[in-house]
């Protein structure tokens, strides 16, 4: 009896570490993004973490690396096929480079998607667009247009030169800019989802075109530098910056005026979805070919198309009337 009372505590230290193996998680998914330390990622990875409790079985890996480049996400790409993960669902910083990594994982069993920024067909099972590639298109001009009732010289400030989504967005904004009247693109340069360079493009721009109206930045982390390069520059009023944003990042430029309005899907929504599409996928609850259709859980189901790729949601457009109500969420 003693014996069996001095050992109850070990005993239930052994169930402790039982009912844990039990219930630590029958699937991983890694969710890869472009770089650690952006508020974009960072509100998807809560979309990421929502999907797995309500799916109950799976944790999430969110990984990335420190900056926005292709060699980065193939160490990260290397280190989730030595661990054996079941799912890797990424942003991609190249359509590419990251191909032969991520067919090493597929011919290793794992399921591979895209999302946000897109991977070569041959390099993953499917995509998941945030939104229509020619809406967004059309979408960061018009914010621009709208405010430049005379035209103008406009600029582009991108993220890395080779970041599929952004470089599908600006050749859909290139191919109906001339639909908007006296609207010039005069450059576009690339601040690499990184605050300081995006800075420092932005400046750059102001002083090679004196007559710059308007700075498109079709991503979260350039869009906050450029407002505030103008900011700095004494230019609010002259040069208004638009793009992709989070309400979070942008409340106070556009209490501001530095920025009129500015564009965005739900972060947080994309990357649940992108999460429920990877674990249907891995769970082998749906194939991912060409009219396939499938669930998204709460955000409904996904029809891909002929390049197995499909669209989540429209975006929507934040200016001083509405950001205070969203500014909290995302
Ligand atoms: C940045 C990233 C991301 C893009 C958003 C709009 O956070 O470049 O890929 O979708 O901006």
């Amino acid at each position: 009896m003693n014996l069996i009372k001095q050992m109850l505590p070990a005993l239930a230290v052994a169930a402790t570490l039982l009912t844990g193996a039990v219930q630590a998680a029958d699937m991983r998914i890694a969710v890869v993004v472009k770089a650690l330390g952006i508020g974009f990622f960072e509100a998807a990875a809560k979309g990421a973490e929502e999907a797995a409790s309500e799916l109950g079985d799976v944790e999430i890996i969110y990984t990335g690396p420190t900056d926005t480049t292709a060699e980065g996400q193939i160490e990260v790409i290397n280190a989730l096929i030595a661990q054996r993960v079941d799912a890797i669902a990424i942003s991609a910083n190249d359509t590419d480079a990251l191909v032969p990594a991520l067919k090493k994982a597929m011919a290793r069993g794992i399921t591979v998607i895209s999302w946000d920024s897109g991977v070569a067909a041959e390099g993953r099972q499917m995509h998941l667009n945030p939104s229509s590639n020619p809406l967004i298109g059309n979408m960061i001009v018009k914010l621009a247009a709208d405010h430049l009732p005379e035209g103008g010289d406009v600029a582009v400030l991108s993220a890395s030169s080779t970041a599929t989504n952004q470089n599908i967005w600006i050749d859909e904004m290139n191919k109906v800019v001339g639909n908007y009247q006296g609207i010039n693109v005069v450059a576009t340069v690339y601040g690499d989802d990184l605050a300081d360079k995006s800075y420092r493009e932005a400046n750059g721009l102001m002083q090679t075109y004196p007559n710059l109206k308007a700075i498109i930045a079709p991503t979260t982390v350039g869009i906050v530098a450029a407002a505030q390069a103008v900011a700095d520059a004494g230019k609010i009023g002259q040069i208004n910056v638009t793009g992709l944003a989070l309400p979070s990042e942008m409340a106070g430029h556009i209490a501001s005026g530095a920025s009129k309005s500015f564009a965005i899907w739900n972060p947080i929504d994309l990357g649940y979805s992108a999460t429920m599409l990877a674990y249907n996928l891995a769970k082998g609850n749906a194939v991912a070919a060409p009219g396939a259709k499938i669930s998204m859980g709460r955000m409904g189901s996904l029809t891909l198309d002929e390049k197995t790729e499909g669209a989540m949601a429209d975006p929507f457009v934040y200016d001083a009337s509405n950001i205070d109500a969203f500014k909290t969420i995302f």
